[in-house]
Order: structure tokens, then C-alpha cells, then sequence
């Protein structure tokens, strides 16, 4: 039996062009700026996201802190979701790397309100953090994958400008919610003064995340991950990859977000399961097990023993990502394996 893995669209391995262009990538030391495939990526994808610079990190937990440090000193302030990706799952890096005083502002469906946002921002006293950053993810991951619309993105931007605070984005999975929401990725990164994306996810590189930005923007970004450790040499190696998704492997995520449409309403009428189809807007399904199946653990064992993979969020919830390894039928069997998994008692 074939293993059905939706755990993360982390999974997706690189192509066979990608191995092609990895083996025929003209590589130098990075550190001395001298990788020409590197110079290339950076280049296409500042280009692609309508900024002056960028910059290649190893991950996009990596590429957040790098920002981070770019934009704030030790003891300011900054503000994000205590669901977001930065405060949830970097392990405390902006607080015990960065220095940085989190202020949550939390978001219903991953949406931030600027309102909110403006109550959050205390006026300058003596007794206070300085603030200095608002961090926003697009699309939001444990929201679901949700899309904050380019509108509302907007209005955040401003707000924050407005109230003296820098805009970093964190749009891991920023081609997801260009495509979701019909506009360009630039378009998201206009009006924020730092963007991070993932090319390791969707677009099935084996690694690697670019931050962008104005030039002076990553050339903090730069030393930062410097200081991070986080300098490479011939990595052109990853670049050659980035190249290929850049050019190949954007406009196809279309088929991911179909995919977990199909999924989605598949799983939703699997007895003691629940979908919010209002929250499938991209390639995540989050289902709530809690009318049948009080633990998390088991329903994935349950699925494990099927074939079929997810990740937990519990106490009520599993995350399926779809992702380029599995089309239509690949899912209408995920659905069909988990119903059976689930069949006998809960
Ligand atoms: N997310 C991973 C896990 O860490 C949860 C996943 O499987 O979704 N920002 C966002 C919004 C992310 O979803 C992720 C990875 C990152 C940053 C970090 O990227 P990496 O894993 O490259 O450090």
C-alpha cells in the first residue's frame, strides 16, 4: 500500500529538472558574493516580488529571525498573532535570539484587525517597550491557510506605518494566497518593508527561503543571518532549485488549493468528522475530530494504519497539506481510507 502523505506540503521533493540544474549550476562562494546561481535567484526574486534586493536563507524559520534582528533592537516591542508561525513555532527565537517583547494581538481566522491593532500600540511612556514591529502571515497556517485580502493586508500596512512600526511579512506560502486572491505576490509585498517566502514547501525545493526587501533592508538581513550562522558558501547548489520553482512551480499551486477543495468536502461527510469549508481557501485542510473521536493521537494512528498521513493539532484538530505528490484520485482514496480507518467504533 502506497502511503498517502499529507503531513506538510514540506514534503514534495525536488523534480528531476531541479536535480538537472542542480548538476549544471555554475557555483562560486557565496560569502564572497561570487555564487552567480545565487546572484541569479536573488535577483528573480526580488524582481518577481517588486523589491530591490533579496536574500537566500536555509529555512524560513531562519529567514523570519534574520528579519526580525533587521528590523528591531533587543527590548522593542513587536507585535503579531500568538498563533503566528514566528511566536507559535520558532521556538522562542524572537525572544531568546532576537531580544525582541512580543505583544499578541490575536487574530480571528488569521486576519488581524488594523482596530485591534491600533488599541495594541500603547502611546510612548516611560514604563513601555518601544514599539517597533508589526509581523503578519499570509497565508496563515494554523488559521488554516487563510488569506488576509489584499485590502485588508493594506489597511494593516498603513495602520502600522502610520503608528511608526515596520511591516514584516511572513509569506511563507505568499503564491498560495497571490493565486487564492487573483493578484500578484508583489502586490502583498508592496506596502511591507520586509518579505519572507519558502521556496522548500509548494514549490518543492529540498530547501532554502528568500527574504526581500529594499537593498538597505537585507543588507541587515544579510549580517544578521551572518551573525545566525547562516552564511554559505557554493549554494548555488539550493539556488539552482529556487530557479526552477521560481520559473516552474508557482502557477501549478492552483492545483493544490483544487485538491484540498476536493479533500476537504470528502472528509466533511465522514461520519464524527468536520470541516469550516469556509476556511479552505488554499492547500490546507484542518478537520475536527471531537463529535466522534476525543483524541488526536488515535485518529492519526487510526489513518497511519490505512496509509494515510496528517499532522495533529490538538486537542481537536488534524492538519492535512496537499501538495504535488497526490492529484484527484490520490485524494478521493485518502478520503476512502479514512472513512474506512474511522468506520469502526470512535
Ligand atoms: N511550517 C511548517 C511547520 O513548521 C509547522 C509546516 O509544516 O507548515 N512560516 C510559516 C507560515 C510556516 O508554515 C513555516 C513552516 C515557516 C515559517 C518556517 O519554515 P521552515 O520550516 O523552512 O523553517
Amino acid at each position: 500500500m502506497d502511503v498517502i502523505n499529507l503531513r506538510s506540503d514540506t514534503q514534495t521533493l525536488p523534480t528531476p529538472e531541479m536535480m538537472e540544474a542542480v548538476a549544471a549550476a555554475q557555483l562560486g562562494d557565496d560569502t564572497y558574493d561570487e555564487d552567480p546561481t545565487v546572484r541569479a535567484l536573488e535577483e528573480e526574486a526580488a524582481r518577481l516580488l517588486g523589491k530591490e534586493a533579496a536574500v537566500l536563507c536555509i529555512s524560513g524559520n531562519m529567514a523570519n529571525l534574520a528579519c526580525l534582528m533587521a528590523h528591531a533592537a533587543p527590548g522593542d516591542e513587536v507585535f503579531l498573532d500568538p498563533e503566528s508561525h514566528i511566536y507559535y513555532y520558532e521556538v522562542g527565537g524572537l525572544a531568546n535570539i532576537a531580544g525582541l517583547m512580543p505583544m499578541p494581538v490575536p487574530c480571528p481566522s488569521g486576519r488581524m484587525d488594523p482596530g485591534d491593532l491600533r488599541r495594541a500600540v500603547r502611546r510612548p511612556n516611560l514604563h513601555y517597550p518601544v514599539p517597533k514591529l508589526l509581523c503578519l502571515e499570509n497565508t496563515h497556517n494554523r488559521a488554516g491557510g487563510t488569506v488576509t485580502p489584499l485590502d485588508l493586508h493594506n489597511a494593516l500596512c498603513d495602520t502600522a506605518h502610520d503608528l511608526g512600526l515596520t511591516v514584516h511579512l511572513d509569506g511563507a506560502r505568499i503564491f498560495n494566497a497571490a493565486i487564492a486572491a487573483g493578484v500578484p505576490a508583489s502586490a502583498f509585498a508592496e506596502k511591507a518593508d520586509s518579505v519572507m517566502f519558502c521556496l522548500s514547501k509548494g514549490l518543492s525545493c529540498p530547501l532554502g527561503s528568500i527574504a526581500v526587501g529594499s537593498r538597505e533592508v537585507i543588507e541587515r538581513v544579510d549580517r544578521a543571518r551572518k551573525r545566525l550562522g547562516g552564511g554559505m558558501r557554493q549554494a548555488g547548489i539550493i539556488a539552482a532549485c529556487g530557479l526552477v520553482a521560481l520559473r516552474t512551480m508557482v502557477d501549478r499551486l492552483a492545483d493544490d488549493h483544487a485538491n484540498a477543495r476536493l479533500l476537504a468536502d470528502g472528509l466533511t461527510a465522514v461520519p464524527g468528522l468536520r470541516v469550516d469549508l469556509a476556511t479552505v481557501e488554499t492547500n490546507m485542510v484542518y478537520v475536527d475530530h471531537r463529535d466522534a473521536y476525543p483524541d488526536t493521537g488515535a485518529v492519526l494512528a487510526r489513518m497511519k494504519a490505512v496509509g494515510v498521513l496528517a499532522s495533529g493539532r490538538p486537542p481537536h484538530h488534524i492538519r492535512f497539506v496537499t501538495h504535488r505528490h497526490y492529484g484527484p484520485d490520490d485524494i478521493r482514496e485518502a478520503v476512502e481510507r479514512v472513512r474506512t480507518a474511522l468506520r469502526a467504533d470512535g
